[in-house]
């Protein structure tokens, strides 16, 4: 199995590539974002909490997201990988995700993260914010607020896949087709070796 981390701050196009991946590769795409957004969207009770804390700009608690990831892993049990986008966000959600990989006798094969420059971030996410009705797009004060998280909470991840030799660094502050070009000369380097 291929099983990708898309990783990198808000706004470094992880959902963005993730789209194109899996139309090239074929994999599952779980995005807690998404997930999260759809869960507002019909006012569940997990909704409802997680709203809170998105429209701060705040990573929600770990409990929910675990929870969600997990129910979701068991609704596609047979699959040629995953992508997994935005999470794990955490270190104690890094440690969920080995763990329920690990039960399915998989691991991660490799984080990818998308390095962009904090002001393009800033730029892009204001420009989506005038069409995409996000709370967590509204303002430069939310965003900036979902930047520190990332560098407080989720950078300690990328430690831990480092440690272990399988985090990379690809160059993400170009077009969206200069830098699916460099994601796939990654990918396609991992699905030489699992062939
Ligand atoms: P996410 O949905 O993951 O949102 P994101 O970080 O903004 O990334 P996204 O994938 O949407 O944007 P992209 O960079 O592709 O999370 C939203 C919130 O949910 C979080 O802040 C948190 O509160 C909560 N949450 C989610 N997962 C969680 C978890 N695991 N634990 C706790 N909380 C969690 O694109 C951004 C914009 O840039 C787009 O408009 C795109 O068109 C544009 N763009 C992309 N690539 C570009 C390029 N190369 N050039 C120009 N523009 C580009």
């Amino acid at each position: 199995m291929l099983n990708l981390i898309l990783f990198g701050p808000p706004g470094s196009g992880k959902g963005t590539q993730s789209q194109l991946v899996i139309e090239k590769y074929g994999l599952i795409h779980i995005s807690t974002g998404e997930l999260l957004r759809n869960e507002i969207s019909i006012g569940t009770p997990l909704g409802q909490e997680a709203e809170q804390f998105i429209q701060k700009g705040q990573l929600v608690p770990d409990e929910v997201v675990i929870g969600m990831l997990s129910t979701v892993l068991e609704k596609h049990p047979r699959s040629k990988g995953y992508i997994f986008d935005g999470f794990p966000r955490t270190a104690a959600q890094s440690e969920a995700l080995d763990k329920l990989l690990s039960l399915r006798k998989t691991a991660i094969t490799k984080v990818l993260s998308l390095e962009v420059p904090e002001d393009e971030l800033v730029r892009r996410l204001l420009e989506r914010g005038k069409t995409s009705g996000r709370v967590d797009d509204a303002n430069e004060e939310i965003i900036r607020a979902r930047i520190v998280e990332y560098h407080n909470k989720t950078v300690p991840v990328a430690d831990h896949y480092a440690r272990v030799g399988k985090f990379k660094k690809v160059k993400g502050d170009g077009t969206i087709e200069e830098t699916f070009e460099l994601l796939c000369n990654e990918i396609d380097s991992l699905v030489a070796v699992e062939a």
